[in-house]
């Protein structure tokens, strides 16, 4: 049996990842590390909770002493680190959590690790998950290589970027075996609903008015989050140590036109007369430093280990919708408390 360490397991990628992980490697045993801050939640992972081969530990990644009793306890080969604060707007309104985390928390891992592993390197591998925000923001032209210097804008991407310089300085300066991937925006069940999508599907339901920032012309490129898992465990078994690899969808849209794209799949899935959903849209304040477009470029990934994504994305859209639409009680439960304050916040109006 390997025993892989993920963090962040209880948010939206890792309990993907998790699933899919005791899925299709039947001798892993998992071990999954989480604070289980807003954005985490066992219910995502109610699927495999009883499986012999899962285990649950609470701890927050900042926490040296209980990550250090953690590797002792559970002895892993390899670290697939995801725990992070994740929502760029969270970064505006909070930015010292997402340094905590983001940037001490990877930090204490990769410095516990090292201490764990400094007596045989060769078998281990830290894998650190990222984003193409760290790149910054394109033009109407051009995409994001791995070679694209860094030029994050955000208090979240700023934070990510450190993170993925630190994990370099891990790799060059003390040898830790490490792979980097970025990654564009995820979308799938389980997301919370802070992200544009799932808010959207959610207001949606509740005729709620459907807030665009800015003009909406903003671009983004979208990518199944089965997909990003999957791109996930072909770099961790065939990706060269040292490297990083960027993971996109191929698959860029303006905001606006995602927007109107799932009102469409939304009428049409709920029966309700064409052109009903699009009425709620309402152009809001701009979101600060907003970057205008991502793109990736993920010609290394392809070419080197033969990865290209496969949910096509009205099939992915339409099962993303339907999902959010038959689980009322996931809703209800990460839809409380500390999320409507945030909501009340940034939208300046209250859900309930
Ligand atoms: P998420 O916010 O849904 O989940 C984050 C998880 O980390 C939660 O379970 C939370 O409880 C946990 N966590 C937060 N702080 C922690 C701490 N101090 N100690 C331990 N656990 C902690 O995030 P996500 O969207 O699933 O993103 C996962 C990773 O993938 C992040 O590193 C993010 O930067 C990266 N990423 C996300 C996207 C995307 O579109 N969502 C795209 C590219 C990269
Ligand atoms: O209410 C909204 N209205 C709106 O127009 C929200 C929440 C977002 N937006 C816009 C901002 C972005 O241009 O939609 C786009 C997508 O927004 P988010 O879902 O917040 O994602 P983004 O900021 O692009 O970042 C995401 O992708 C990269 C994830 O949250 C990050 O964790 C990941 O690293």
């Amino acid at each position: 049996m390997r025993t892989l360490l993920v963090t962040g397991g209880a948010g939206f990628i890792g309990s993907h990842l998790i699933r899919h992980l005791l899925d299709h490697h039947p001798d892993y045993r998992v071990v999954n590390v989480d604070a289980l801050t807003y954005a985490g939640n066992l219910m995502n992972l109610q699927d495999v909770q009883d499986d012999p081969r899962y285990t649950f530990e609470k701890a927050d990644i900042a926490d040296a002493p209980a990550i250090d009793a953690i590797f002792s306890r559970h002895q892993p080969e390899v670290v697939l680190h995801l725990a992070a604060e994740s929502h760029v707007d969270r970064s505006i309104l909070d930015p010292g959590a997402f340094v905590r985390t983001n940037v001490v928390g990877t930090v204490t891992l990769l410095r516990v690790a090292q201490k764990h592993w400094a007596d045989k390197l060769s078998d281990k591998v830290f894998y650190h998950v990222s984003t193409d925000e760290v790149y910054g923001s394109l033009g109407a032209e051009g995409r994001f290589r791995e070679d694209t210097p860094y030029d994050p804008h955000s208090p979240y991407s700023a934070s990510k970027a450190a993170s993925d310089h630190f994990v370099r300085a891990w790799h060059d300066t003390y040898g830790l075996p490490v792979l980097i991937s970025n990654c564009s925006n995820n979308y799938g069940p389980y997301q919370f609903p802070e992200k544009l999508l799932p808010l959207v599907i959610l207001n949606l339901r509740e005729g709620k008015p459907l807030p665009v920032y800015g003009t909406g012309e903003n671009v983004r490129d979208w990518l199944w989050v089965g997909d990003h898992c999957r791109a996930i465990d072909t770099i961790l078994h065939g990706g060269r140590i040292g490297q990083t690899y960027n993971i996109g969808g191929d698959n860029e849209w303006r905001n606006i036109d995602l927007v109107r794209r799932v009102c469409q799949l939304f009428d049409e899935l709920t029966g309700r007369p064409a052109g009903t959903g699009e009425r709620s849209i309402t152009f809001v304040t701009d979101r600060p430093g907003h970057d205008q477009r991502y793109a990736i470029d993920a010609t290394k990934l392809q070419t080197e280990l033969g990865w290209r994504p496969q949910t096509p994305f009205d099939a992915g859209l339409r099962e993303t919708i339907n999902w959010y639409l038959t689980n009322e009680a996931w809703v209800a439960a990460v839809r409380s408390g500390e999320y409507l304050r945030y909501y009340e916040e940034q939208y300046g109006s209250r859900l309930s």
